[in-house]
């Protein structure tokens, strides 16, 4: 039987590496499996739980789209829509904003990190956010969430929220409780300069990333800079857990060649760094490159990208309004 995929990425600009090996490369695998639904979301609403340009984020819309396309999810074959044109999602999260407990949300390790040490002046959208999230999710049926690693907390509260409004509401199996998706190995990509440190949109340094939209130069250049150490390369996977900086950059060439890490390992065995990343750079354009071409191209067909969008809206649309109304006349409006 197919599986109802839905995933969400924030169109908070600098779409990078970590999104697309943790995440997008995973939508189009799914997408590809003919039996499945797939629901991909620009999830602009979570976007604006912290500040952001209004004029920036809808150029930013825009680009998570031709992102999408780029990386090959087909419209054809799946709802690509943004979430604020579906007032399903906003309405459902404040029911389960009811049905959630702030004991559960206390928990949450990212808005503690996203919030820092300024908690009190963090937007009370940036706490509920994984409520919203599990609005998101819930409204489709979804069976199957494909997340990086780092949204593995917010999918288990989600589980929670669905099994909670089932049984608060006396009706068993009226939410679908979805399993996360998230790949084994390489599920989080860490900065080119801080291999303990997630790869973000946020990070200051541009070259702590590589972007979808980055060109040849900068791809090699910033594979050039990545933080390393003076060690060679192991001949074992154990040797690099106190190296976190060859780790990723290992991971990251494994993923984008789809082997193993022990195939990696086996490669480069003895060899040093700048011969590694020779061969990673290399890669990296051959992979990531006609990506950000491609992007750059979608870009400029912006009627194409509005015609994806509003029939996307359309089908999402009917599909979470339906829902709705259930979860309402549930709860007793
Ligand atoms: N470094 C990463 N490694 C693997 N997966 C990642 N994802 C994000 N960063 C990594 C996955 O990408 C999907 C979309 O993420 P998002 O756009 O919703 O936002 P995010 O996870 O908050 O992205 P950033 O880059 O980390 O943004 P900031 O800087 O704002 O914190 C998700 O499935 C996510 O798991």
């Amino acid at each position: 039987m197919g599986k109802k995929i839905f995933s969400g990425v924030q169109p908070t600009g600098n779409l990078h590496l970590g999104n697309y090996l943790g995440a997008i490369k995973n939508f189009v695998k799914l997408n590809n499996e003919d039996q499945n639904e797939c629901v991909f979301c620009v999830v602009d609403l979570h976007a604006i739980t912290v500040a952001q340009n209004p004029k920036k984020l809808k150029d930013n819309i825009y680009e998570t789209i031709a992102t999408f396309i780029a990386c090959g999810i087909d419209p054809k074959k799946s709802i690509i829509f943004n979430q604020s044109s579906v007032s399903a999602h906003s309405e459902t999260a404040w029911i389960l904003s009811c049905v959630a407990r702030m004991g559960w949300l206390n928990r949450m390790t990212q808005f503690k990190e996203k919030a820092g040490k300024d908690k009190e002046k963090a937007s009370i959208g940036l706490y509920s956010y994984p409520v919203l999230m599990a609005a998101d999710i819930l409204l489709y049926d979804t069976t199957h969430v494909p997340v990086g690693d780092d949204q593995k907390q917010h999918l288990e509260l989600c589980r929670d929220i669905a099994q909670k409004f089932n049984n608060d509401f006396n009706a068993d199996n009226f939410f679908k409780i979805p399993e996360p998706l998230i790949q084994k190995e390489f599920s989080r990509i860490m900065s080119l300069r801080d291999g303990t440190k997630k790869m973000s949109k946020s990070e200051l340094s541009d070259l702590s990333r590589i972007n979808l939209t980055d060109d040849k130069e900068q791809i090699i250049n910033k594979i050039k800079k990545a933080k390393t150490d003076t060690l060679q390369l192991p001949s074992a996977s154990a040797d690099l857990e106190k190296r976190p900086e060859a780790k990723n950059l290992m991971g990251i060439y494994s993923s984008l060649m789809d082997v193993s890490l022990e195939d990696t390992i086996n490669k480069f065995s003895g060899k040093n760094f700048s011969e590694f990343k020779e061969n990673l750079s290399q890669v990296m354009v051959d992979k990531i490159y006609p990506i950000s071409l491609e992007i750059k191209k979608l870009l400029r067909e912006k009627k194409y990208l509005d015609k994806i969008l509003l029939e996307g809206t359309q089908k999402a649309d009917k599909i979470a309004s339906e829902k709705v109304k259930k979860i309402q006349e549930l709860v007793g409006f």
